[in-house]
């Protein structure tokens, strides 16, 4: 493990001279059924990579197993109901191991084998990890489809990759919802000729139609299983899952992470990003259905033999001082969770942490967003008390580990900075034209020119348009779809998904550099920032507000946000129309769609394209009431 600035560069030396050597020593402290014959092969024109060539391995004994002599009764699954009244659960390495074998035994006796498709589609209860790590354990490729999308878009994600069999619950709690997800499934299922099992949780006591031969309890099944089922030996290279992330454009695609990789990466990550020490309680709010609930919920952690925590709920309910209650109630040292739950908690009022207990936290952390500013003062100062490092990790679905962040306590960090490249991490910050920019304070594309062990190996069934989205842009390297800027110390701020980046006047402007000064007024809450055609500027800046509290004076509060805007940025970014709006459109996973808001800022009110997978649908008809022509 790192433990100073010195040895943090001594290893990013070391893994750029000698990465063979580098990885070799990582994927060491791991447990391998066979070691591999060679680390690396790799060709990013074609694309290929493959990591830890012939070893053999499988992840869930690194997760389970390796840990239970040593803390066989440690808790490894903390678990919080959505319903603050239902007692928690704590599931040992112990239990973890037995609930796993089980699940695993299920599966096979319902014709899983090694190399299947199974998706799971379930709420976040322990069980849920049980049917990852059983996947894992036989061999089989999970698919874990986020429980808060629709019918239609189960069903593109079970076909694409032709699932056997789907894992869901009767229903599922959010805050003081209830989702029926066995209707959904069966709705999807119509239309899912691949699937010829689903198992059913029972969690909320739902009655559900149950489809004879095809539909069984998971409580029936667990009961006829024993406890011991030995665990596959996967090559390093097979695959371990499949995640599906939205594409700009068409249908979503799924990203392959393959087994040896993977493992290495994310516990090499986990310990070293987070600083993790031995019985510390470790939070990440995401949900398993994003790639951060699989790196740092399940594999990350569970490999590293800490106490991970898994809550069920959402951070608004009962009130808006639920994640302190949480903290305060589980004593956790390290909480990790995104900047749009930050930015909608600072909305309520300060009592609601004030009254919580919150001395037990050591390390913040941030991801799936750029956090401004102002986001990151509120966090630092209200949550950690001025007393605990955040680190704000830089990653993607097809990365399938952190790649630039802080490491905690040992990287000075700088508000909205992921700051460094991890060790084995080879940025490059490449100009339009496709030259790599050198040097300090600049400002480009991001990609990176050397491969890193937890990279997707390609996207399931269709590798061209892997090669077409990720390695065409910049021959040779792999672009991530952001841009970002190296200032004077080396440091990189990743300024958005280059699609948001708007040209006003012949000037480059992150959309996510405009909103993160809207945000420095006292008054915003946050803000989401498009272009729009403008006759003079080209493009102008179109910004919609969201305010703590109703606006009264419209016109004066658009005057100080110029203002502010001007004085930070330049008068260059000043927004020509500021739309004030209750909420934003955002996606499940919390990130904002501006693909919507684009469209309402070029005057487009009725072909809006897709809008099923907005967690709040009815956003949009405010948003284009109050359109600003
Ligand atoms: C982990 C995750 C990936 C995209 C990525 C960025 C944005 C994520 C940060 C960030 C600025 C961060 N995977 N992003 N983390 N931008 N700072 N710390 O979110 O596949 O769902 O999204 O998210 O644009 O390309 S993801």
């Amino acid at each position: 493990m790192i433990t100073n600035l010195v040895e943090y560069k001594q290893q990013y030396r070391e893994s750029n001279l000698e990465p063979e050597e580098f990885w070799t020593k990582q994927a060491s402290t791991l447990l391998w059924k066979k070691k591999w014959d060679r680390v690396l092969e790799f060709d990013f024109y074609k694309p290929e990579v493959k990591w830890f060539i012939g070893g053999k391995l499988n992840i869930t004994e690194n997760c389970i197993d390796r840990h239970l002599t040593a803390r066989a009764h440690q808790t490894a699954i903390l678990w919080e109901s959505n319903d603050p009244s239902e007692p928690s659960r704590k599931i040992t390495y112990q239990q973890l191991s037995v609930e796993v074998n089980r699940a695993a035994n299920m599966l096979k006796a319902n014709g899983i084998q090694k190399g299947d498709r199974v998706c799971i589609y379930m709420p976040m209860v322990p069980e849920t990890a049980f049917a990852l790590l059983a996947c894992a354990r036989v061999g089989a490729v999970h698919s874990v489809v986020f429980a808060g999308f629709s019918a239609g878009s189960l069903v593109d994600r079970i076909n694409d990759s032709n699932c056997k069999m789907v894992l869901t619950a009767d229903g599922a709690y959010r805050g003081d919802k209830r989702i029926d997800l066995k209707s959904i499934v069966d709705e999807a299922l119509k239309k899912c000729p691949s699937v010829d099992k689903c198992i059913v949780l029972n969690r909320t006591n739902l009655s559900v139609s149950m489809q004879p031969v095809r539909d069984l309890w998971w409580h029936e099944e667990i009961r006829k299983t024993s406890d011991v089922c030995v665990a596959e030996e996967m090559d390093a290279e097979d695959l371990l899952f499949i995640l599906y992330t939205s594409g700009s454009t068409g249908k979503p695609k799924g990203m392959v992470h393959t087994c040896g990789g993977y493992a290495v990466y994310t516990n090499y990550t986990f310990k070293n990003v987070f600083q993790y020490k031995e019985g510390q309680t470790f939070w990440c709010t995401a949900d398993v259905g994003w790639i951060t609930g699989h790196s740092y919920i399940i594999y990350g952690p569970l490999s590293a033999g800490a106490t991970t925590l898994m809550f069920e709920g959402v951070p608004s309910w009962p009130d808006m001082g639920r994640f302190w209650h949480v903290i305060e109630k589980h004593k956790v040292n390290i909480f990790y969770t995104a900047p749009t739950a930050i930015r909608s908690l600072e909305k309520a009022p300060l009592s609601f942490v004030e009254k919580y207990d919150l001395s037990s936290l050591q390390v913040l952390g941030s991801v799936g967003e750029p956090i401004n500013e102002e986001a990151w003062h509120w966090y630092d100062k209200n949550i950690g008390k001025g007393n605990c490092p955040i680190v704000d990790t830089w990653w993607q679905t097809e990365t399938g580990g952190i790649m630039i962040s802080p490491l905690a306590g040992i990287t000075k960090t700088k508000p909205a900075f992921a700051t460094l490249p991890l060790p084995g991490v080879q940025p490059a910050i490449m100009d339009e034209a496709g030259n790599e920019i050198e040097g300090n304070n600049v400002e480009g594309r991001l990609t990176i020119k050397f491969p890193w062990p937890s990279m997707a190996r390609t996207i399931y069934g269709d590798h061209q348009r892997f090669k077409d989205t990720y390695f065409s842009t910049f021959p040779g390297k792999y672009f991530t779809g952001d841009g970002c800027k190296r200032d004077e110390d080396g440091y990189y701020r990743i300024t958005g998904r280059v699609d948001d980046i708007i040209i006003v006047s012949g000037h480059n402007m992150g959309t996510a550099e405009i909103e993160s000064a809207i945000d420095e007024h006292s008054a915003v809450c946050e803000s989401a920032v498009v272009g729009f055609p403008h006759d003079i500027k080209g493009q102008g800046v179109y910004a919609f507000v969201v305010t703590y509290d109703p606006v009264h004076e419209p016109i004066h509060l658009r005057n100080e946000i110029k203002d502010v805007v001007s004085k930070i940025i330049g008068p260059i970014a000043k927004p020509d129309k500021i739309q004030f709006v209750s909420g934003l459109p955002k996606t499940r996973s919390g990130k904002i769609m501006r693909r919507i808001l684009r469209k309402v800022a070029e005057g487009e009110t009725s072909n809006l394209g897709d809008t099923t997978t907005l967690l709040d649908p009815a956003i949009v008809e405010e948003i284009k009431k109050g359109a600003i022509s």
